[in-house]
């Protein structure tokens, strides 16, 4: 059984960190299965559709992304959530899009993020298989905003002024 972890909030250090790769030797360890079920129970406790480990105070590249439907993006495709380990974007498309976004980190805070449509992403699971996957729309932007949480950058970050 995994515990609700606390999760970080704008100002602190943790979350301006780049955090670091998850190596070889990481895959298929207790830990790290262990951490990805503390983030995914700390996503499901605070309704969130996504959470990077930065954000539960781990400096390290792991996250997780469940789109569902919701007010903003009621036809968002319901996903089951997907731990990405290590992340890459490989291919961002020329059309972007403005959506709105919040985060578990900005309480109370929501903003207009212009991000790529679709983008095609290279991870790892958990047990270190590669995975290579193109995500469009709604998912796209959670990919993005985690990605962004892993090299320190929060989404009121890229607000326009
Ligand atoms: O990383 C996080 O802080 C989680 C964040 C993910 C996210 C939401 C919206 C756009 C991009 C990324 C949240 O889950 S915030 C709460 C939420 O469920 C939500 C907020 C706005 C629109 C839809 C859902
Ligand atoms: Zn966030």
């Amino acid at each position: 059984m995994s515990t609700v972890l606390p999760v970080a909030q704008r100002g602190e250090d943790i979350l301006r960190l780049k955090a670091a790769r998850v190596a070889d030797a990481e895959f298929n360890s207790d830990w790290l299965m262990q951490l990805a079920s503390a983030m995914l129970v700390t996503m499901l406790e605070r309704s969130g559709v996504g959470i990077a480990a930065p954000q539960v105070y781990i400096s390290k590249r792991v996250i997780i992304v469940a789109s569902r439907p919701n007010l903003r993006y009621p036809d968002a495709p319901e996903m089951d959530a997907v731990v990405m380990v290590n992340p890459e974007i490989l291919e961002f498309s020329q059309a972007t899009t403005l959506g709105e976004e919040g985060c578990l980190s900005v309480p109370n805070e929501r903003g207009q993020v212009q991000r790529a449509q679709s983008i095609k992403v290279l991870y790892h699971t958990l047990t270190g298989e590669v995975m290579e996957s193109t995500f469009e729309g709604f998912p796209a932007r959670i990919v993005q905003h985690e990605i962004d949480h892993l090299n320190g950058i929060l989404f009121v970050d890229r607000l326009s002024a």
